[in-house]
């Protein structure tokens, strides 16, 4: 497999996975829920000295692709935590074990693995087989397999006969976080990386630079996080970091979406670019304060073109955000300069139209970089002509269905996040909100719906650091992972999804991401 696979991939990989002659006890123990699930009370034990995951005779995917390689450990350790602490060593000896072989598809993308359940009353019975078009999508599929072992009250370990055809119903499924408002070590982005792919999330959005700090560490640009990070050492991302986040999502199946937001919320780069932002005046002075990127000067292209070349270099994958939110328009009235730059434009008194030639002339790098943008709402908000393939994001809560009917009508993809800002939080059971949540919900045609590419849980960082980051957002965040991925008709229920979701906080627990608990309840196992 190609070691940049990922970063090819549409992100509509599809999948297509069956389970069969599985053995199970839990029906319906998936999360996010499978789009076919066939399970019988048929039990079937799995003894873990005699499992082994092995890749089809015919697979296209062998033994050294990495990510299924890697893949294959971990799930091992998940299944069965008891039994990892010796050899990394999976492989069975066992003349017991067999493996079915599956046709491959497609040459590089065709991946075929199997799970090979030895069992002692029947053997012919001991296996499970996946099949996958792609790699990633072998992922999800090992994911749901772990989901389906169980151990019993003796600690033995059990999976029923199970079939599962499954493939996510929206390509994007993302999780925004905010490494600006407080730095994330990078242990806690790893881990919740962890967790995402365990929910079937394949975005990460790391809006990794804001108004506090900076800590993004620019080869091009140092003085950046020398002087806007929160330390300059200790807080920042260094460029190692960076690929250390990619390749650990990569090996899950998650994209690195990175957001360098501008022109507004860039006050921590102004620390280290001098004449980057706006000088914000009183009357006739300066006042000492900026404001947003300065728009009417060279040198903020040159800069920003240069920061966009690196970040391209630095983020391999084909999106890049580039934000557009909440410009305040006031410290640019205040400017001399920028009101002289106005009229000289002809843009009058209208500010919308100045951030507009600013955005259009950033997306124009990003697109001549090879690069899809994606921009927060108000970038449409105020000029509806944009590049046709810029990616619109809806954060504004009240309008989200009109601005979904307004922004796929003017041809556009677009990612919903409005609905999904967990950040916020509320006393009770807030998740059903987020499951309730329709995203294709809005007078249009059939065609405006399909351009609904996803959406986004969005995890502001103003009061969330590493100590409450997990359980604020798990299980919360599942419910949105559900959401993406699922069949529609099939996860109307809340009430029918929460022993499920009970079940799969318990399950998170057990992988030692500190969900909260969704209601009065025990988990079999409690972890501290
Ligand atoms: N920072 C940036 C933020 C927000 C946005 N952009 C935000 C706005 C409203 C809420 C939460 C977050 N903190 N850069 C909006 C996209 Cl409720």
């Amino acid at each position: 497999m190609a070691h940049t696979g990922i970063h090819s991939q549409p992100v509509r990989s599809c999948l297509l996975l069956v389970v069969v002659s599985v053995w199970v006890q839990q029906v319906d123990g998936v999360w996010p829920l499978p789009q076919q699930l066939d399970q019988s009370a048929d039990r079937n034990s799995l003894s873990p000295q005699r499992f082994s995951f092995i890749y089809g005779r015919d697979s296209a995917a062998q033994t050294g692709c990495s990510v299924l390689d890697a893949a294959f450990k971990r799930y091992f350790s998940i299944i069965f935590p008891d039994f990892t602490k010796g050899s990394g060593l999976l492989m069975s000896e066992n003349k017991s074990i067999r493996y079915t072989s599956v046709s491959s598809v497609t040459t590089v993308s065709t991946i075929v693995s199997c799970f090979v359940v030895a069992d002692n009353l029947s053997v012919s019975e001991g296996q499970a087989v996946l099949r996958s078009v792609t790699v990633w999508g072998a992922l999800r599929g090992l994911e749901s397999f772990s989901q389906l072992v169980y151990q019993d009250d003796y600690g033995s370990y059990f999976i029923n006969k199970t079939e599962i055809v499954d493939f996510p119903r929206f390509a994007f499924r993302g999780l925004l976080l905010d490494t600006s408002r407080h730095y994330l070590p990078l242990h806690a982005i790893l881990k919740t990386l962890d967790a995402m792919a365990y929910s079937k999330f394949n975005v990460f959005h790391w809006h990794i630079v804001d108004d506090p700090s900076f800590p993004y560490q620019s080869r091009t640009f140092p003085d950046l996080s020398n002087k806007g990070a929160f330390h300059p050492f200790t807080h920042v991302y260094t460029q190692s970091d960076v690929m250390r986040v990619i390749e650990h999502a990569r090996m899950r199946g998650i994209r690195v979406v990175p957001e360098f937001d501008s022109p507004g919320h860039t006050l921590s780069w102004g620390k280290g670019q001098p004449n980057l932002l706006t000088p914000c005046y009183k009357g006739d002075v300066p006042s000492g304060s900026f404001g947003p990127v300065d728009p009417t000067v060279d040198t903020t292209y040159k800069f920003m073109e240069s920061l966009l070349k690196e970040v391209k270099f630095v983020f391999p994958d084909s999106y890049v955000h580039l934000g557009g939110d909440e410009v305040s328009f006031a410290c640019w009235q205040s400017n001399p300069n920028v009101r002289t730059f106005m009229e000289k434009m002809g843009f009058g008194k209208d500010f919308t139209k100045l951030e507009s030639f600013y955005m259009e002339s950033i997306m124009n790098m990003t697109a001549a970089l090879n690069r899809t943008s994606i921009v927060w709402q108000d970038v449409f908000d105020y000029r509806e002509r944009i590049p046709q393939d810029t990616v619109l994001e809806i954060w504004k809560g009240e309008t989200y269905q009109a601005e979904l009917s307004r922004m796929t009508q003017a041809g556009h993809r677009v990612l919903l996040s409005a609905p999904w800002y967990i950040n916020h939080i509320s006393y009770g059971q807030d998740w059903r909100n987020s499951y309730a949540v329709q995203p294709q919900n809005f007078s249009g045609t059939e065609e405006q719906k399909k351009l609904v590419i996803g959406g986004e849980v969005a995890m502001w960082g103003e009061y969330v650091d590493a100590t409450n980051l997990n359980p604020r957002l798990w299980p919360r965040a599942c419910a949105a992972a559900e959401r993406l991925w699922s069949d529609e008709e099939k996860t109307l229920d809340a009430d029918l999804a929460f022993p499920r979701l009970e079940k799969f906080r318990c399950e998170l627990l057990r992988r030692g991401i500190q969900a909260e608990p969704l209601f009065v309840g025990h988990c079999k196992h409690e972890y501290d």
